[in-house]
């Protein structure tokens, strides 16, 4: 029978089949136009925030007395088999997956705040918080720790929702049994699992999080995290006080062979390389001084008073001690101010609370960029100011772009000490790059095109080899920068990171240090600036090599961009890189233009190449005006 006959004997009509055709169609367009899964909701009653408010206070009274493997976020040291299991997984997971899956998905953390948080009131009424968590293959255990962890840390009335934003995961258990965990685990809905409907990387991930979300405030977090007590509040309530800035919690250190919790220890702030990679950096002088900081100098009454842009103050320096005995030379450990006693004896005294103020432990502390993972923002403001740059792929840039957008369009990027969230610093990325593609290196190349100015020269001193790439259309991105009419790159490092060296600016000479004679150049042979290595000469690469890039600047250091060379004072002393430290009189070095010579401040002596070919080392000897002493640098200014 043909098939017309067949739709005829059964009085099916053509118009009808077209009619039933397109309906499948429409509703195949509209479930694919859906760029993710719909969000499980549950409306909020009265009884349901009771419910959260009981499950809060429940984890809250447990979490002290938790017993077990990982808790008060201990490492764990594995044995035998179990350890070898774990090394083995190491290259594929990065981190302990052993550990990891032993210790509770509940686990108590260390309260590593200072002391002082704990006294801080914060207003009652703040803004809610969505907290996105984007992961692409994350392991079981650290994912669902990463949950846990904020909701059982955060206060219900301050959390809107925790969104799983699944990046397209193909590893079993994260597909049906994720949401099926979820379901079970929090029936009232607080967690919820998105998912994209392709593999978008990271920023795009980051972004379908925050179309998803509703709360007041968004936090996002990597998908290896723990939040630490009182985590929430003091983001919150600063962006209550402030809708323009864009926060960071603390990031404390899980370890990622044992999952040991630790605090940072000590307060950081972002940095960058002109290479465009993130850098750790001390807390500058000038952020110091803005916030106050009682530290340095100490105030040590009653006695004894500091001076500080007032004459009428009398000071002492800290006493350190040397032993009558041995002439030994030691500090004092702890910084103690005098007192008396009644028998008007005089006394060493603790240091006063009230001398102590709190901000230097609690105050934001202003930093030039984010690491990239962690952060907070209002919801709103977030948008307004340009989220993220959607052209950019799976990994990396993507955290000093929204940096220097936020400072040069009218936000403010900050630290805030008492907020403190954990996260495993893995060694490598647990996912594959689809393609291969070097995305940090051309998503860096976006918001150097983008954000950075002339600056960018700087960028593709190091990235050469980016000059011929194609970063993808940047209309909309610099469309946004002149809608938003943001500050030059100029302004951002004149005004956010003065500290910033810039190897081209404000300096006596720069680029390649030749020696005519032997055509060499000073190079650093590849090695990182971030160790300590000594420089040596390769031939001169006719500026097509960063290596070989030194700046003579105005405090006559011979450097690059965080390392100065530094030499001892015998002839044959090779010249080690550094860590710049002003002042320091191993690391001056003056040039005579006119006479070619680099001479060593310190011991009188001159640069020699004397008998060294490419890949040698040079050193200090006594100036003999020979041709091996010559050296002209690429550029004077
Ligand atoms: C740091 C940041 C990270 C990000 C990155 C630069 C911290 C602690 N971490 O690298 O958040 O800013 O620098 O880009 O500051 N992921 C996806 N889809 C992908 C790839 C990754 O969802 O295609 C998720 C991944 O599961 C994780 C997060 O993105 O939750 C960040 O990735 P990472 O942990 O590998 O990055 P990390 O910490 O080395
Ligand atoms: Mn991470």
């Amino acid at each position: 029978m043909s098939l017309p006959r067949f739709f005829r004997r059964h009085r099916i009509t053509w118009k009808l089949l077209s009619l039933l055709a397109i309906g499948v169609c429409v509703l195949y367009f509209y479930l694919n136009g859906k760029k993710f899964d719909s969000i499980r909701s549950i409306e909020v009653t009265e009884d349901v925030l009771r419910f959260r408010r009981a499950r809060f206070e429940k984890y809250q009274n447990s979490e002290g007395s938790r017993s077990g493997p990982g808790e008060k976020g201990q490492g764990l040291h594995l044995q035998g088999a179990e350890k070898e299991k774990a090394d083995s997984l190491m290259d594929k997971e990065a981190f302990n997956i052993i550990a990891s899956d032993k210790i509770s998905l509940e686990r108590s953390v260390k309260d590593v705040r200072d002391a002082k948080c704990k006294s801080i009131t914060y207003p009652e009424v703040l803004p809610k918080a969505s907290v996105v968590i984007i992961f692409h293959n994350e392991a079981w255990s650290p994912l669902l720790r990463t949950a846990h962890s904020v909701v059982n840390r955060s206060p219900p009335e301050y959390l809107h929702e925790v969104i799983l934003l699944d990046d397209y995961s193909d590893r079993a258990g994260l597909g049906e049994e994720l949401s099926k965990y979820v379901a079970e685990t929090w029936p009232d809905g607080i967690v919820k699992v998105v998912r994209t409907k392709e593999r978008s990387g990271l920023i795009r991930a980051r972004l379908a999080g925050a179309r998803a979300a509703t709360g007041d405030v968004l936090i996002f977090l990597d998908s290896h995290c723990e939040a630490g007590p009182g985590w929430i509040e003091p983001l919150l309530a600063r962006i209550k006080e402030d809708r323009t800035v864009v926060l960071c919690p603390e990031i404390d250190n899980i370890d990622k062979y044992t999952l040991d919790y630790g605090g940072t220890g000590s307060y950081s702030v972002g940095g960058f390389w002109w290479s465009l990679h993130f850098a750790w950096r001390p807390i500058p002088d000038h952020e110091h001084k803005r916030r106050k900081s009682p530290v340095d100098p100490i105030r040590i009454e009653p006695i004894l008073a500091r001076i500080q842009e007032d004459r009428s103050n009398v000071v002492c320096p800290i006493v350190d001690s040397i032993s009558d005995e041995t002439l030994e030379y030691s500090g004092n450990g702890g910084y103690q101010p005098g007192g008396f006693s009644w028998s008007l004896h005089f006394t060493w005294e603790d240091i006063p609370e009230s001398s102590l103020q709190n901000r230097e432990y609690t105050d934001p502390i202003r930093s030039p960029t984010m690491a990239g993972g962690l952060f907070a923002a209002d919801r709103k403001f977030f948008f307004e100011i340009g989220a993220y740059d959607e052209g950019m792929d799976v990994w990396g840039g993507e955290n000093l772009e929204i940096s220097f957008r936020t400072w040069m369009c009218g936000g403010k990027l900050e630290f805030i000490p008492c907020s403190r969230v954990g996260h495993i610093f893995r060694s490598s990325h647990p996912y594959t790059f689809p393609g291969n593609k070097d995305t940090h290196g051309i998503n860096s190349m976006r918001l150097a095109e983008v954000w950075m100015d002339g600056y960018k020269r700087l960028f593709y001193m190091h990235r050469r080899d980016l000059l011929d790439q194609d970063p993808g259309d940047l209309t909309e991105r610099k469309q946004l920068r002149e809608r938003l009419g943001c500050q030059s790159f100029k302004w951002y490092l004149d005004n956010v990171y003065p500290e910033k060296f810039i190897p081209d600016e404000n300096v006596a000479a720069w680029g390649m240090v030749r020696n005519p004679a032997s055509n060499l150049c000073l190079d650093t042979m590849g090695k990182d600036e971030k160790t300590v290595f000594d420089v040596g000469v390769f031939s001169c690469q006719g500026g097509a090599s960063a290596n070989e890039v030194f700046s003579l600047s105005l405090n006559d250091e011979l450097r690059r961009e965080d390392g100065c060379l530094s030499t001892g004072g015998n002839n044959g002393d090779k010249l080690s890189l550094v860590h710049c430290q002003a002042g320091n009189k191993k690391q001056q070095f003056a040039h005579d233009k006119e006479k070619s010579i680099i001479i060593h401040v310190g011991s009188g002596k001159c640069l020699d190449v004397s008998g060294v070919s490419s890949g040698g080392y040079p050193f200090i000897k006594d100036c003999n005006n020979s041709d091996s002493q010559k050296w002209n640098f690429e550029f004077y200014l």
